[in-house]
């Protein structure tokens, strides 16, 4: 869309980040077998229709993911098997939470709202690897954004248009 080349023009040129144009993850580092708060922020609705619902894909490595509740909004939890079986707290574990979805509320296009969850980062996911989660914000009138574009070896997040966040896996700080 236009609205998201303007912002990637004026972002390259004054190197600020296109945090408040997309759906973004506040944090964007998380540690191996460490819990992760994710904060989605949706800084604007589709096309200037309002947000009606957000789905939210669970990355594989994000293990026994819980959306935080939200007041006013609906939120389902659908379960499914992980692609690999990790070891959590001494238990082999190999389903849980893929997907989260928050509706029941509308926000508008001119307001900037939060979905927040929480899960614990696989240890066996390596230092170095780089986690996305795809969102789908639904709008009325069955408009709708989908953040799920994951880059092809070569290119960055930047060089799309409709980007899936992303958290980088890195080493813990010595304590
Ligand atoms: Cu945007």
């Amino acid at each position: 869309m236009f609205k998201h080349a303007t912002i990637a023009v004026v972002a390259a040129l004054f190197t600020v980040g296109t945090a408040y144009a997309h759906a973004t993850l506040e944090q964007t580092q998380a540690n191996p077998g460490k819990a992760y708060k994710a904060v989605v922020r949706i800084g604007h609705g589709c096309e200037g229709k309002p947000t009606i619902k957000v789905r939210i894909k669970i990355p594989e490595g994000l293990l026994s993911a819980k959306p935080m509740p939200k007041p006013g909004w609906n939120i389902e939890k659908i379960k499914g098997s992980y692609a690999k079986t990790y070891e959590l707290w001494g238990e082999a574990v190999k389903d849980g939470t893929t997907e989260i979805v928050f509706s029941g509320n509308s926000l508008p296009d001119d307001e900037y709202d939060e979905f927040v969850f929480r899960g614990t980062v696989a240890k066996e996911l390596p230092v170095g690897t780089r986690v996305y989660v795809p969102i789908v914000q639904e709008c009325t009138d069955g408009a709708a954004e989908r953040w799920i574009e994951i880059p092809a070896a070569g290119k960055t997040s930047d060089d799309y248009e409709t980007p899936a966040p992303f958290f980088d896996i890195v080493e813990q700080p010595r304590s």
